[in-house]
């Protein structure tokens, strides 16, 4: 046991109580004996590299390198993504996919390059590969985004899985950004990041990695151009990132240098090449196009760890009916479960449930639940004897189930790699639905079994189905939460077919924006945790899961006044907006704080409705382009390098920039602008950037400014749309989308596209109509003049 451990054990005995306590003793010591039987040891390892090329065979979108002790397959897609895998590694099976894999572009050419090496020129990315399998990708142009150098593989030699590292580099100007949800991001500085979906017990601070859900996807940016590199690879491993540094005056570039090294599995990769929006674009067509949540889930969320009692529940959503302010879902965690089992209500404390919901509903407050996959190993329990039947759980290696702790005790997991499983556990959402939840939160599935020493999950010796393919969950360990939420997504779609499933996972993998959002986790309470929420967000949006928020105020501890309405302030523009704590770190309505944050909440509040028209448009943009809510400040200048360092504010959409206040004692900041013109929205002061700006930032709001040119959808207090159009800069033009409101249901808005210009020394915004630019059916009030 080391110092993490003891740690963890501390932080699982006070979260837990000392009976999961010991239970989680004796689960780690039949984990550590599982894998002793079921994982033997790798004994001695021989390297190898690819050696150098002795053929190749021209294929549709690229073709076959064949080396000495090797093969690479490259190939280009249509839609103009590359892949490349190495020893036969194909794009198929994969979990990231979404539907069969894309079509290779017949145009791409395999062609002979010097010094014995090879190239595939395409349209969109040009790779060259050397005679000893380096491995470069270029734009079109000719300029080097990426050099990967021979990867090397170290191979049991009794046989059994190989373990590979694969080191690249970028230039020195370059940024790396994403893997999933980093605490200490955006931008991902210097250190060795671990692709391993981890709950970190407890709560977390910045420095806290890996978290619950691990991504190999990079997002890099720099000079030369964006691009998104993605190794479909579900195993453990770790990506060691450095940035690099630009010689002064006549020094040497150092090349920054990204070191992927994994325990198995695949060695295959896609790039993505191009701005950050068609890079985007692409991954979503990739991994599948973002679902769209139901509109109430667009609007103000409060959770809470122990309600205790219907009654309080009713209690808190009065309270927001009687101070007038928006609310439109409460999450109930745990308590109305009961001991923390999924699908169980505890009927004393949560006697009407359905009357509850229904009642709610009326008012215009939909509940969601959580849901954890861990199942109480007892007989006589529904679920578990439900999942027995049908061989449900999760076995070892000899085939015994495997036992971890949770919170119903001792408990199985359900093995959601297998169709079968999924199809069960999708049904059990009937339950739900009939208890009137209309959203689900999935919690637990990273999958969490409470530890008092090695690792806070199931053995890895333990087997799992992959789809018919066989494996354990080494393989499986990081799809777990992805399956679970397809078994929750693929239900409740049955279930209810007329209705959007509202689903968000803790964990997940690449696709997970297929099924539903995600959400911070157990962010410390604290000014760094504030923080880390925001890097969360935005590194979660550029690997392609654009709906997701922090819980505002942190997991564990009460905030300040200042703390909360600051996180509040933020939490109000990113598409999930809950307010959450845990079991003892107090409440976390409004009005908790007293009478000057709770004014300044209403503000955060009414703007969050009024912005309402816009975050659904942003919702089905997200869906039609994968461009996400909540983007980096270089999104549409990623070639401006004060813009790639910038951590602390972040674009709404195309319209609104958003500068949240990270510290306390704060009443102005300054903000880096992309290019144009940028408006103060509150005080109508015009700033032009690209360059630094200060602004007031009171402690009434946090500084959001309007691009100029930009129309924006907002509700007009009547309820319906109106349309909000900025000034644009003298002689230049602008404009904006709004997707109709069509409700949850599964209609496709139409997205109506706005222009506005200037006219006769008039600003005039216009749509297209039957025969030319007509006025647009909704009212226009144009600001910035
Ligand atoms: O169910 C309790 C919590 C929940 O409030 C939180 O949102 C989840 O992220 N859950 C974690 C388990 C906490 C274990 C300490």
């Amino acid at each position: 046991m080391d110092g993490r451990d003891l740690v963890r054990l501390a932080k699982a005995v006070s979260f837990v109580g000392s009976a999961h306590g010991l239970r989680s003793v004796r689960a780690s010591w039949r984990h550590r004996r599982a894998d002793s039987v079921g994982l033997p040891p790798r004994g001695v390892e021989r390297a190898r590299v690819p050696g150098s090329v002795v053929g190749v065979a021209p294929e549709p979108g690229g073709g076959l390198v064949r080396f000495t002790r090797s093969r690479l397959r490259i190939i280009v897609t249509v839609s103009g993504a590359l892949f490349y895998g190495w020893d036969g590694a194909e794009p198929e099976p994969s979990y990231a996919l979404a539907g069969r894999g894309p079509e290779a572009d017949p145009r791409a050419v395999l062609e002979p390059d010097k010094d014995g090496g090879w190239r595939v020129v395409s349209e969109r990315v040009t790779v060259v590969v050397s005679r000893h399998g380096a491995l470069e990708v270029r734009t079109p142009g000719g300029v080097l985004l990426r050099r990967d150098l021979p990867p090397r593989w170290w191979e049991p030699e009794g046989g059994g899985e190989a373990r590979w590292a694969q080191r690249t580099e970028v230039s020195a100007d370059a940024r790396f950004f994403g893997l999933g949800g980093r605490a200490s991001g955006p931008r991902l500085r210097d250190a060795t990041y671990r692709l391993w979906n981890t709950d970190p017990g407890g709560s977390f601070g910045r420095q806290d990695d890996p978290l619950s859900l691990t991504m190999p996807v990079q997002v890099v940016v720099a000079d030369a151009g964006t691009h998104l590199v993605f190794h479909d690879n579900t195993w453990d491993g770790t990506v060691s990132l450095r940035e690099g540094s630009e010689g002064a005056g006549s020094g040497h570039d150092c090349a920054g240098t990204s070191e992927l090294r994994m325990e198995g599995g695949p060695l295959r990769c896609w790039v993505m090449v191009g701005t950050p929006a068609r890079v985007l674009h692409v991954w979503s067509q990739l991994t599948g196009a973002p679902t769209v949540p139901p509109g109430w889930a667009l609007g103000h969320q409060h959770a809470r760890w122990g309600f205790g009692s219907e009654q309080e529940v009713r209690r808190v959503v009065a309270g927001y009916k009687e101070r007038d302010l928006p609310l439109e879902a409460v999450h109930l965690d745990i308590d109305p479960f009961t001991a923390g089992q999924a699908f169980t209500v505890d009927r004393e404390r949560f006697p009407s449930l359905p009357r509850l919901a229904e009642q709610l509903r009326g008012e215009g407050v939909r509940l969601v639940s959580i849901v954890g996959p861990a199942v109480k190993a007892q007989h006589g329990n529904a679920l578990y004897d439900g999942g027995q039947a049908i061989d449900a759980f999760v076995r070892d290696a000899v085939g015994r189930p495997v036992r971890g702790v949770v919170w119903p005790g001792e408990s199985m997991y359900p093995d959601f790699t297998a169709e079968r499983v999924r199809k069960w556990w999708g049904g059990l959402y009937e339950e739900r639905l009939e208890q009137g939840f209309s959203g689900f939160s999935h919690d637990m599935n990273e999958p969490v079994s409470f530890a008092a020493f090695g690792e806070p999950t199931l053995p890895r010796s333990s087997r799992h189905a992959v789809e018919g393919r066989g494996g354990d969950h080494r393989e499986a360990h990081n799809v777990y939460a992805l399956c679970m939420a397809r078994a929750g997504y693929e239900g409740l779609r049955e279930l209810q077919p007329r209705e959007r499933p509202f689903l968000f996972s803790r964990s997940g993998w690449v696709g997970l924006q297929r099924y539903g959002g995600t959400w911070s986790g157990d962010v410390a309470t604290g000014w760094a945790g504030l923080r880390s929420s925001l890097s969360l967000v935005m590194g979660l949006g550029l690997c392609g899961v654009p709906y997701s928020g922090p819980d505002v105020g942190g997991f564990d501890g009460k905030p300040s006044p200042e703390l909360f309405l600051r996180w509040f302030q933020l939490g109000a523009h990113m598409p999930l907006f809950r307010t959450h704590s845990a079991l003892r770190a107090g409440r976390r309505e409004p009005w908790m704080f007293g009478e000057e944050v709770l004014a300044h909440a209403r503000v955060a509040l009414e703007e969050r409705r009024r912005l309402f028209p816009y975050f659904m448009t942003l919702a089905h943009l997200a869906r039609r382009t994968g461009a996400p809510y909540v983007r980096p400040v270089w999104w549409g200048a990623p070639e401006d390098r004060a813009l790639r360092d910038c951590e602390d504010a972040f674009l709404l959409g195309d319209c609104l920039l958003v500068a949240p206040v990270l510290e306390p004692g704060v009443d102005r900041r300054t903000v880096q602008l992309p290019p144009g013109r940028w408006y103060d929205t509150v005080t109508g002061e015009a700033f032009e950037g690209p360059g630094q700006v200060t602004v007031d930032a009171p402690l009434s709001r946090i500084p959001v400014l309007a691009r100029g040119g930009s129309v924006l959808p907002v509700r007009d207090p009547g309820g319906g749309v109106a349309l909000e159009a900025w000034a644009p800069a003298t002689g230049r033009t602008g404009g904006g989308y709004v997707a109709r409101d069509v409700g949850d249901g599964w209609e496709e808005p139409e997205i109506e596209r706005f222009r506005v210009r200037w006219s006769q020394g008039r600003v005039v915004v216009e749509t297209d109509g039957e025969g030319g630019a007509v006025e647009p059916p909704y009212p226009v009030r144009v600001r910035g003049l």
